[in-house]
């Protein structure tokens, strides 16, 4: 690739760090950090400091930092761990690059110009502090506690989280992790087996490993990524169902290139051709198959032909996936999928999944569904106060949920659509901890209305991302590098070897720097201020993380003693529990009006013209919050949009030319972004990396570097079980030089 460095970028990166010290140097002396950690002199200081849990993303890898003189050089997987060992990925390893981005937020700061247009200035805690609380106070003194919202995401944005729900009152809590991404399958799961799947599949010992969209390698999470190689490499034959040829489409057995949106068609044609050959586990159903009849009479219209034409692939290829299923159950690992907030009818979908690991007998089996479960630690946290009133924005006037499988919270659409409307109530003060709101919910015109409308706005993070624009004041918190906080606890990611648990606890690597603050000193304090401070649960991170590991009869000394991970014996995962069901047919689905039987919900097609939108990870970036850093956005500085080489010849469009878009609702890219044409994706859809294109100038690597997708998901497709954000179902145009290009329908 080449990697086109400008030269700023290029005397910034610090393995050049050598030829790079005088800019360094003037780095440093302008904002008192320098992108260069070798600068620290000398090797008196060397120290191999454990205990330290990744958060470049959520899949949180133990690691360890090399440091010199209490400056860290060079991190690396902790040799100690069960999950991730010695490795990370580049994300990992690249942390060092946002610890010491001097981009990164140092003070607090307070917006003098207008939310959007910020004009910031430097204020100390205090003011910082004064103005959060008395502006949230007078927002619940005037609207009530529900009157607040939250937009929370990651391991700092639990503690506040709690106490806005817990103590302060406010149901309006929507977590990005649950609306736009993984609630519809914990609760579809919750929904067929009673739990939550995560992503616990055997795919060390699997015969057979399909992925439904999963695209391993491009979506990197050390240990997961580990597990399906080992799969792999012990012979697993794979099958990827995706319409473009991704990572996991290249080591694929059978690609099964399916039309967008109509998975459940394809999943609901494998088990009534399954069923009908009898070629289903007989017995494991008999055992713990729950309105299995109900189910089996309701999808016999699937045939594998009528599949086939739905879903724009030869019905042939059907049977052979569903033969391969059969032929090697139950050892056969169906991914439940992580990111599954697609099209608006994905709950159907989900269920879909856990029927077909049902009808294969792969569950609490080798190769197939395993909740291995880790050891119990503390949940200490703000305690639940009675709150006078219900103010659940997700029941209607006959006290029913418009959405009765919501993940935990409120829905994200619900909260918007209050804060527009005033009705039920209004929604005037915004608390965003972690989360990206701008470029993570669909439709930002709309998420900027709802912030434009706020008496207050203020959000805590560590980058000035976009969202940032919008605060009234700015808080910087302490990087994953500086601080304690979560506990990580869990099992070996390969059952083949021994059972073990561990518990880790986040330690800080290296002191931190300027004026940044923990959550909970954070949280405490404007808790005090907002005259909760008898409710307050710790005065520390340290005091909780020390009273949650009490709890696993463990402490902070005895975690550093033992290099940062504590490890025991573990439990066989295959156990099955007593009261395991699977549910075909599900009678309270069905009661609360939607379908009780999975069931296909054909989505909207592209307009004349237009090509659908796709989206999803890029290896070597997490959403938006890494793209001011300067090794990753060398390795990856945009997000070429995927376009079928047939259509790019009609066209007249070639590899690397520069594109624009413009959406179904007229929306135009603030940037462009170069095209990148393969035989390896469908004609009636285009695809691109997620979380590009940074508008904010504070970002000096990142901004406007490729486009922001998000920015052209206008179109809002609600899930009607969860109210969960759908977000494909928006289709766009190309623009070149000021021109339109349509897409060609026929090629
Ligand atoms: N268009 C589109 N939208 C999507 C997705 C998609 O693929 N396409 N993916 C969806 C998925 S799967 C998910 S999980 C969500 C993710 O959604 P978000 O969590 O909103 O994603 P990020 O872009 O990582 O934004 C997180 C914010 O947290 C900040 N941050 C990073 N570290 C810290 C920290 O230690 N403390 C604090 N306080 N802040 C920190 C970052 O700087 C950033 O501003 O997005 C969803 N939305
Ligand atoms: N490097 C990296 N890894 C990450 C993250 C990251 O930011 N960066 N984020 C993590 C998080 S929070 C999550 S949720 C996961 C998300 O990772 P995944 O759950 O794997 O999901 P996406 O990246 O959204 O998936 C996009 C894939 O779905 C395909 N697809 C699109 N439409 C359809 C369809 O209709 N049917 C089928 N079968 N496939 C379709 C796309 O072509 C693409 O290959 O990744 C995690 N891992
Ligand atoms: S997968 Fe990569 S970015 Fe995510 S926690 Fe592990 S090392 Fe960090
Ligand atoms: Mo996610």
């Amino acid at each position: 690739m080449a990697f086109n460095l400008t030269r700023r970028k290029f005397l910034q990166s610090a393995s050049l760090a050598a030829v790079a010290l005088p800019l360094s140097k003037a780095i440093a002396s302008e904002s008192g950090v320098t992108r260069s950690p070798f600068e620290a002199k000398g090797s008196s200081g060397d120290k191999t400091v454990t205990g330290g849990i990744c958060e470049m993303c959520f899949w949180r890898c133990q690691l360890v930092g090399k440091t010199r003189n209490d400056r860290l050089v060079k991190l690396e997987g902790n040799p100690k761990s069960i999950d991730n060992g010695t490795s990370l990925c580049a994300r990992g390893n690249a942390g060092i690059k946002l610890l010491y981005d001097p981009d990164r937020l140092k003070y607090p700061l307070k917006n003098v110009g207008k939310r959007g247009a910020p004009k910031w200035k430097r204020i100390s805690w205090d003011e910082a502090l004064d103005e959060c609380g008395k502006k949230l106070n007078m927002i619940k003194d005037k609207y009530g506690p529900q009157g607040i919202s939250v937009f929370p995401h990651g391991s700092t944005a639990k503690y506040p989280m709690h106490f806005f729900e817990r103590t302060v009152g406010t149901p309006n809590i929507s977590e990005a992790s649950f609306f736009q991404c993984r609630g519809i399958r914990d609760t579809a799961y919750l929904a067929t087996i009673g739990i939550p799947p995560g992503e616990k599949v055997d795919m060390p010992n699997a015969k057979v490993i399909f992925l439904l969209g999963g695209h391993f390698g491009e979506n990197v999470h050390v240990s997961h990524i580990k597990s399906y190689m080992k799969g792999l490499q012990n012979g697993a034959k794979l099958i990827v169902v995706d319409p473009r040829y991704s990572a996991s489409a290249a080591k694929s057995d059978i690609w099964v290139k399916i039309k967008p949106g109509t998975d459940t068609a394809f999943l609901l044609s494998i088990m009534q051709y399954l069923i009908e050959k009898g070629k289903y586990a007989v017995d494991f159903i008999d055992e713990y198959g729950d309105g299995f009849e109900e189910f089996a009479e309701g999808i016999k219209g699937w045939t594998l032909d009528k599949a086939a034409k739905e879903c724009d692939i030869p019905a042939k290829q059907i049977k052979e996936v569903a033969d391969m299923l059969a032929d090697n159950a139950p050892n056969v690992s169906i991914h439940p999928g992580r990111h599954v907030s697609w099209y608006g009818n994905d709950f159907q979908r989900q269920r879909s999944l856990a029927c077909l690991t049902g009808i294969l007998g792969a569950f609490y089996v080798k190769g197939g569904w395993v909740p291995a479960k880790g050891p119990k630690v503390g949940k200490i946290s703000w305690k639940h106060k009675e709150h006078e009133e219900e103010h659940n924005l997700n029941v209607n006037s006959d006290d029913e949920l418009y959405h009765p499988y919501t993940p935990p919270g409120t829905p994200t659409e619900l909260i918007r659509d209050a804060a527009l409307t005033g009705k039920p109530y209004p929604i005037k003060g915004c608390v965003i901890w972690g989360q990206n709101p701008i470029q993570t919910i669909p439709d930002q015109e709309k998420m900027k209305q709802v912030l434009k409308q706020m008496d207050f706005v203020m959000c805590v993070d560590v980058m000035p991302t976009d969202v940032t624009m919008w605060a009234d004041i700015l808080l910087p918190e302490v990087s994953y590098l500086e601080r304690y906080d979560l506990i990580k606890t869990g099992t070996q990611w390969d059952f083949s070897e021994k059972h073990q648990q561990y518990i880790s606890a986040r330690m800080p690597i290296v002191p931190p720097l300027f004026e940044r603050k923990d959550q909970v000193y954070i949280t405490n304090e404007i808790a005090r201020r907002m005259g909760y401070q008898e409710d307050i649960p710790v005065k520390t991170i340290e005091e909780l993380v020390e009273k949650n590991l009490k709890v696993a009869g463990l402490s902070i000394e005895q975690l550093k003693k033992e290099d940062g991970i504590h490890i025991r014996e573990g439990k066989d995962p295959y156990t099955m529990p007593e009261d395991f069901e699977i549910i075909f047919y599900n009678e309270d689905i069905e009661d609360s009006g939607f379908p009780g039987i999975p069931t296909y919900i054909p989505v909207e097609q592209p307009p004349e013209g237009f090509a659908r939108l796709l989206y999803g990870r890029v290896p070597v970036h997490t959403f938006n919050r890494s793209q001011n850093n300067v090794w990753l956005n060398a390795a990856m500085p945009t997000n070429p949009v995927w376009l079928n080489d047939a259509l790019a010849k009609k066209m007249g469009l070639k590899d690397g030319d520069e594109v624009g878009f413009i959406n179904q609702d007229g929306i135009k890219s603030r940037t462009t972004t170069t095209v990148k044409t393969t035989p390896g994706i469908r004609k009636d859809c285009v695809y691109m990396g997620h979380g590009y294109g940074s508008a904010n100038p504070l970002m000096s690597v990142g901004v406007g570097a490729g486009v922001d997708d998000t920015s052209l998901i206008t179109k809002i497709t609600i899930d009607p079980e969860t109210g969960c954000n759908g977000m494909r179902n928006n289709f766009i145009k190309f623009t070149k030089d000021g021109k339109t290009i349509d897409i060609p329908t026929a090629v």
